[in-house]
Formats: structure tokens, C-alpha cells, sequence
């Protein structure tokens, strides 16, 4: 018998979805919105994570009524106050784009070497109709240049803390442990196995 609950994961990003899947797929059936055929842009109109992760999960879970997982996750830099937090990925403007949000983060930090910055990922299940949020962050410095090709986003300018490469220098399973995305899902799996 087969008794892993099914969830839909609501993300149109497709290297997300197979961070989630690598994680969650052992403890989880997951459908994606390709699975359920679900083809239209979520408007992030939150002004926070927590809120778009909401909007996101909310958004799917109104139109299926089945079990759903989203991601909204942002890179905080200190001496920027937290920017670019919520438009992480609309830094550079729309259309979004990773190579201009890169360039653009690069140059806001040029010659600066308070450098210091965190990944944050704020997961919502909707789960037996009830909703839950778990954070994870990964705290590290930006690299002065772009290192690695691995990964996607902001991943070759992200250095963690007490590593030397930058996430697009690491294989994926290295990434996956110690991950703002991977601490957020550790929270989910121990609510799940409850
Ligand atoms: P969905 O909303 O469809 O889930 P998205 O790509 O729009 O996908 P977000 O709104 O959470 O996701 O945007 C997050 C931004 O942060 C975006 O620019 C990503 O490339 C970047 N990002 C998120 N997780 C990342 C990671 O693990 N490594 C590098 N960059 C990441």
C-alpha cells in the first residue's frame, strides 16, 4: 500500500522543483503543475515571502483542493537592508532576468567588503485543509564574481557560511544539505512524520 501523501508542488521554476523532488520524493508523491495541468503565471503581489508563499499555495489549492507545497524564497544582503528580499527575482526588472539581476546585484556591491547576505525560503503547505509555513536560511557572503555553472539564479555569487565555493561550484547533493530550500523541507518532513 502506498500511504506517502500526494502534494502539488506550486512552482513554475523547473530547478526548484527538482531540488523539491530530490528532497521530498522518498516522503512525498508530487504532482507539478504540469501534472495537473496548470499553465498560468501566479501574480506575486505580497509584499513578503510569507505572503507570496501564501498567495502561491492559496492560489493552487482553490482551484484543486488537494494537498499543496509552494516555495517563495528571497537573498537578503545586509548592507542593503535585506534588498533584494522580495523582488529577488525581479532585481534587474522585468522581464526577469538572472544574468542582469547578477550583473546589477555585483555592481550595488562593488568595492564594498561588508559582503555579507542570506538565502530565505519560506515553504506554505496546505495540508488537510489546514496551512503551515516552515523557513529555512542559509547564511554566507556574495562573491566578488561569478564562480560555477551548476545550480540556477543567484547561485554563482552565493558563498555559505564556512564554505569556500559558491553554490554553482557545488554537485547538487552538496548544495541539497545544507540548502535554505533543503533546512526549510527538513522543518516540513518532521511536521509530515508527525
Ligand atoms: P515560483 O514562484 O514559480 O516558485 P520563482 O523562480 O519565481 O518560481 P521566487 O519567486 O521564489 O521563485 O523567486 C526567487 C528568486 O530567487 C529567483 O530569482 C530565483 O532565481 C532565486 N532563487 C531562489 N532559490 C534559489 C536558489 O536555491 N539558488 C539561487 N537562486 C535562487
Amino acid at each position: 500500500m502506498n500511504d506517502k501523501p500526494t502534494l502539488i508542488v506550486a512552482t513554475n521554476n523547473a530547478h526548484k522543483l527538482l531540488e523539491i523532488e530530490t528532497l521530498l520524493g522518498d516522503y512525498c508523491s508530487l504532482r507539478s503543475l504540469q501534472d495537473v495541468g496548470y499553465t498560468n503565471d501566479i501574480p506575486e503581489t505580497g509584499e513578503t515571502l510569507e505572503e507570496n508563499s501564501l498567495i502561491k499555495a492559496e492560489t493552487i489549492f482553490r482551484k484543486y483542493k488537494l494537498n499543496v507545497l509552494s516555495d517563495d524564497s528571497g537573498l537578503e544582503v545586509e548592507i542593503l537592508d535585506g534588498d533584494p528580499g522580495v523582488d529577488t527575482a525581479i532585481y534587474a526588472g522585468e522581464p526577469r532576468n538572472d544574468e542582469r539581476n547578477i550583473d546589477k546585484l555585483l555592481k550595488e556591491l562593488d568595492n564594498q567588503s561588508v559582503r555579507n547576505a542570506r538565502f530565505r525560503t519560506v515553504l506554505t503547505l496546505y495540508f488537510n485543509n489546514e496551512v503551515h509555513q516552515f523557513e529555512g536560511i542559509v547564511e554566507g557572503i556574495i562573491a566578488s564574481e561569478r564562480r560555477g555553472s551548476n545550480g540556477f539564479g543567484y547561485d554563482p555569487i552565493f558563498i555559505p557560511e564556512n564554505h569556500k565555493h559558491t553554490f554553482a561550484e557545488m554537485e547538487s547533493s552538496e548544495k541539497n544539505k545544507i540548502s535554505h530550500r533543503s533546512r526549510a523541507l527538513d522543518k516540513l518532513m518532521q511536521f509530515l512524520k508527525k
